[in-house]
């Protein structure tokens, strides 16, 4: 029974209380499956500051060692930030909610090839024992299962340019309308279309704000997409109360918050375009689908910005922990 007998005691308890047998139940039931470091653990109970962190961008997104050096010193920032950081993936066929630093090295080293990890994956990986980097997709459904509220990553998957004959659309939107955690990104790469991930979101009901007052929607590596943002915050205060609203409703969707990339970090938008065109034209020549677009994508740019796109990608996932961890800050003082 988790309803409040005395309602005067709010929602503040009822989350409280349902969040502690999310816990038990989950460590009864999945231990064999899940494994949540021991502080993340006793935070999530206690209702202090959590931030979720995935592990594609380590595993596909970012090389060696750029991808190993970012994630510990995004970590870093969350905890200066005054909240505890709860990077999330899969070694050995178990879920890990935190990682220790030996399972991060082996995510990070290009050694061995690492499974990328969407929802659909997640039964394979575990019943097979894999080891792999979780996508936006994936760390978002494991954040609700365990009960982390936010979440912090660089850019999240779409709606493909080639919708049309691909049908590809990321499993990251669907996920998003399912599990009620608040999504920090830079908004999407134009690798993807924009304005149909923005109705895609929109029809799947979830709420999409970005941060900045007068600020349009963000396309990663620039400031500006050319698409409108439905809504927009000013501060850390106004977009920890999204999620507190929708979680008050009981409301399954999540919210997606785009933070612009720093102006000093941001790509002049036509060059990053042109690279972009080359990219998605060297796929449909070698006819990359599936799984692998993204990953192909991301590499593809990266190789063909000599790096510039590399140093921008680091400053603005950093900028996204620093601001989604003020937010979980706020979110924790909310719900007291
Ligand atoms: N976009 C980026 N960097 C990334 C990804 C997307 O700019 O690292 C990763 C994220 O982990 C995201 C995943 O969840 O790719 C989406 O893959 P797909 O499009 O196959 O759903
Ligand atoms: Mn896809």
């Amino acid at each position: 029974e988790t309803f409040p007998r005395d309602r005067n005691r709010g929602l503040n308890t009822v989350s409280t209380q349902v969040r502690v047998t999310n816990l038990w139940r989950i460590s009864r039931q999945l231990h064999s499956h899940i494994d949540i470091a021991e502080p993340i653990a006793q935070a999530i109970a206690s209702n202090k500051p959590v931030v979720a962190l995935e592990t594609t961008i380590v595993t596909h997104g970012m090389p060696y060692p750029e991808n190993e050096r970012v994630a510990l010193e995004v970590e870093e920032i969350v905890r200066q930030q005054g909240a505890v950081a709860a990077t999330i993936g899969v070694v050995n066929g178990k879920i890990k909610v935190g990682l220790d630093s030996k399972s991060l090295s082996a995510l990070a080293e290009p050694e061995s090839k690492k499974m990328k990890i969407s929802k659909r994956d997640l039964p394979y990986a575990l019943s097979r024992g894999l080891t792999g980097g979780t996508t936006v997709a994936a760390t978002v459904f494991v954040s609700k299962l365990v009960g982390i509220d936010v979440f912090v990553t660089g850019g999240i998957g779409g709606v493909h340019r080639d919708v049309n004959e691909s049908m590809d659309v990321s499993a990251d939107l669907l996920e998003l309308s399912r599990n009620p955690v608040l999504v920090v990104s830079a908004g999407v790469k134009s690798i993807l279309d924009i304005g149909r991930t923005l109705e895609y979101l929109e029809t799947c009901g979830v709420c999409v704000v970005t941060y900045g007052e007068g600020a349009e929607f963000p396309a990663f590596f620039s400031r500006k997409s050319g698409f409108k943002t439905p809504y927009n915050v000013s501060n850390e205060e106004e977009a920890a109360s999204l999620i507190y609203k929708s979680q008050q409703l009981h409301s399954k969707s999540g919210i997606l918050l785009a933070v612009p990339i720093p102006e000093y970090a941001s790509l002049e938008a036509k060059k990053i375009q042109d690279v972009i065109e080359e990219a998605l034209s060297k796929a449909k020549k070698d006819n990359i689908s599936g799984k692998a677009v993204t990953p192909f994508l991301l590499d593809r740019v990266r190789e063909n910005t000599a790096g510039e796109s590399l140093a921008s990608n680091m400053i603005l996932i950093k900028n996204n922990a620093q601001i989604g961890s003020r937010i979980a800050v706020k979110l924790s003082e909310m719900k007291k």
